[in-house]
């Protein structure tokens, strides 16, 4: 019997009120299901099915899944679980916290930097902002097909001016993601995902997704994840790295966890991020890393995987398919 289906098992879910948790949905078992649920839906899963255009991320889905803030304060002061997913993340602004950037475009094919500030209610920039898994902002860039993923920790000036280096940009259109806790004021404590879309000027080329899979490969690791999810619910979510055959133990602690989970939602870029509940005791972590995976819509998540090995950070990417 999983963990994870056991009430003792979480913490509070500061990231996802609005989510509701139907926790006897969850089948035992569910470790075993994701081939089924592939099988079953990965052929028509959520995509709209163009294939030249370039589409802006500003269409698309909302979340049909309704708030439900009993559901998180029924799951209180559980133990065990650092962070619930986040939001969808797909505003730039939240509670009166404000996501601002002078940057629209960015130039394609070189080193360049995003500049942005977090203003709060009273209008003026935080500079004020909690450490989360060992950083004061988390920066996310994904183009709207889900390609050039990069994860980054910016910098900030004095007057709350961030400003987060990026690698090279391939033309298109892009959501930029801002995570963040403010550490005082109206929304103090409050983890907040905000976001804005900028173009990267020059001929683009849309990269279909691929095929949802239970794993994938990454610098000669193989990742395997195996769940059932189900939209808006929470489920476990089970990923294995191993390599050459041998299941991997020496997973070393990046941003405080053996690995870091992030997904973004086919068609609108939603955000999604999950953390391992496993318990991090140095430099040996591994093979199995239980997540609590709770994706606030249905269709097809690209799931950025990151972990370290050897002082070295490694990347796996693979399509999960959520029901
Ligand atoms: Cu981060």
């Amino acid at each position: 019997m999983s963990r994870f289906l056991s009430r003792s098992s979480f913490r509070s879910p500061i990231r996802s009120p609005r989510f509701t948790t139907r926790r006897g949905f969850a089948a035992a078992g569910a470790a075993a299901a994701l081939t089924l649920v592939l099988a079953a839906c990965g052929s028509s899963g959520g995509s709209s099915g163009d294939s030249s255009s370039m589409p802006g991320m500003d269409h698309g889905a909302k979340s049909s899944v309704p708030a439900s803030p009993s559901a998180s304060q029924a799951m209180g002061d559980m133990p065990g679980m650092d962070h619930m997913s986040t939001g969808e993340g797909l505003s730039d602004t939240e509670d009166g916290y404000r996501l601002s950037s002078k940057d629209t475009t960015l130039p394609s094919g070189r080193r360049t930097a995003y500049r942005f500030t977090v203003t709060g209610p009273d209008g003026k920039p935080v500079t004020d902002f909690a450490v989360d898994q060992t950083k004061r902002m988390h920066f996310y860039a994904i183009r709207s097909d889900l390609t050039g993923f990069q994860h980054i920790h910016p910098t900030m000036a004095a007057d709350g001016t961030w400003s987060a280096g990026l690698a090279s940009l391939t033309p298109g259109s892009w959501r930029m993601f801002a995570s963040f806790t403010p550490a005082a004021g109206p929304g103090k404590g409050k983890d907040l995902v905000l976001s804005r879309t900028l173009t990267v000027p020059g001929g683009a080329t849309r990269t279909p997704l691929p095929a949802p899979a239970g794993s994938t490969r990454a610098d000669g690791y193989t990742v395997t994840v195996k769940g059932e999810p189900m939209a808006g619910m929470a489920h476990p979510l089970t990923v294995s790295v191993s390599k050459d055959g041998k299941p991997v133990t020496d997973l070393q602690p990046y941003l405080g966890t053996y690995a870091h989970l992030t997904g973004f939602h086919e068609g609108d870029a939603a955000f999604a991020h999950l953390h391992p509940t496993t318990e991090v005791t140095g430099d040996h972590g591994g093979p199995d890393l239980n997540f609590h995976a709770e994706l606030p819509t249905s269709g097809n998540w690209r799931l950025f995987l990151q972990f370290r090995t050897g002082g070295t950070l490694h990347t796996a990417a693979l399509t999960l398919h959520v029901g």
